[in-house]
């Protein structure tokens, strides 16, 4: 066990990057669990901007800062406390860069060659070094905190395997400095689909090319009514358990989350009926969820001070616990 290992609550960890607008499968995926665990644990929540540069054709420097304060507006929105969780911007700390670094220099290049993420983003533009080392970077944003448990969607999961891998290296290679952290994912709703296409996960960037993909946390009603509406189910007009599409699945897995009960119970309570009942109901529910949290949103945007001072004060805070950790592997490896 490394001597840096938080006593008293579990130290959980988590970030969204920064590439545009949050959707509901970044909320119900994560944000959501975030929110209600945050009293268990001792909390670290950031925005991974840096993580956000690695298809730079996306960028334009007003977009991404533009997201950075969208997204610690929601953090806020959505329930997290700055008094309960130190809510932070991963660039004003910058020992994720140098471990990320270090990093890089223990990973085979193998493991980085293996991950299903670089492999479908790397399809589309010209792929940067930084898209493939990203989870170096990543496994140091984890590890730099001696997290116990990262709540993230489904979709990370491989990221967190090879986070605990490249744990596991360094303390070969340099002595026991970084612990293993768990992945925290939930039962239902950890892969909410693409409304338009159900076969591919919903996804923010991928939003910003296709209307009708995705759900943002602040889209005005009507938009989400529509993309709800629209959205891809089957040849079918009724829900049938025994034949389950994936558009209709996944409009059962939204309703379940965002109501509190399971899939199942969502699948008995729909079942015989028409999907554009569900469809309705699944746009209502969506609309109550979203509109509360853009009111709470709104009153938030319209104090940039309070925004500062909560990054300010969170960077403070990370960077205080980033530093112990980051001390012990700069003398393990020599470097201090
Ligand atoms: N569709 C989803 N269903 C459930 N959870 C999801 N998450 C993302 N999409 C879904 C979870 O949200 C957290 C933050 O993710 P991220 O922004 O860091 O990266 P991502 O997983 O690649 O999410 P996106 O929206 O698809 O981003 P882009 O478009 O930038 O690649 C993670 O915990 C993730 O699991």
């Amino acid at each position: 066990m490394p001597s840096n290992t938080p006593p008293g609550k579990p130290r959980v960890l988590s970030g969204i990057t920064a590439t545009g607008k949050l959707t509901i499968g970044n909320y119900i995926g994560a944000l959501s669990v975030w929110a209600q665990e945050q009293d268990k644990h001792e909390n670290y929540f950031f925005i991974a901007d840096l993580h956000a540069l690695t298809v730079p054709e996306n960028i334009k420097a007003n977009d991404l800062r533009e997201h950075i304060k969208q997204i610690v507006a929601l953090y806020l929105a959505c329930g997290l406390d700055p008094e309960k969780s130190v809510l932070f911007q991963q660039s004003r700390v910058p020992a994720h860069a140098t471990l990320g670094w270090i990093f890089d220099c223990v990973t085979p290049i193998g493991w980085l060659e293996r991950m299903t993420q670089y492999k479908s983003k790397s399809q589309n533009a010209t792929p940067s070094a930084g898209l493939f080392t990203y989870p170096a970077l990543m496994a140091a944003d984890i590890l730099l905190y001696q997290a116990t448990y990262v709540p993230v969607g489904d979709d990370q999961r491989q990221h967190i395997e090879i986070a605990r891998d490249i744990a596991q290296r360094f303390n070969h290679l340099f002595g026991e400095v970084f612990r293993m952290p768990e992945p925290m994912i939930r039962t239902s709703g950890a892969r909410i689909m693409g409304l338009d296409d159900p076969t591919v996960k919903m996804s923010k960037s991928t939003a910003q090319t296709r209307d009708g993909h995705a759900i943002a946390l602040l889209d005005p009603p009507a938009k989400i009514r529509k993309a709800v509406m629209r959205a891809v189910t089957d040849s079918g007009s009724e829900v049938r358990p025994d034949a389950l599409s994936p558009g209709v699945d996944n409009l059962l897995t939204l309703f379940g989350a965002l109501s509190g009960i399971d899939r199942d119970e969502a699948l008995r309570r729909f079942e015989g009926r028409r999907y554009g009942e569900l469809k309705k109901e699944v746009a209502e529910v969506t609309i109550e969820r979203v509109t509360a949290i853009q009111d709470r949103y709104h009153e938030i945007r319209s104090d940039e001070t309070y925004l500062e001072k909560t990054l300010a004060d969170g960077a403070e805070k990370a960077s205080e616990t980033a530093e112990q950790t980051f001390t012990e592997a700069m003398r393990s490896t020599g470097l201090l």
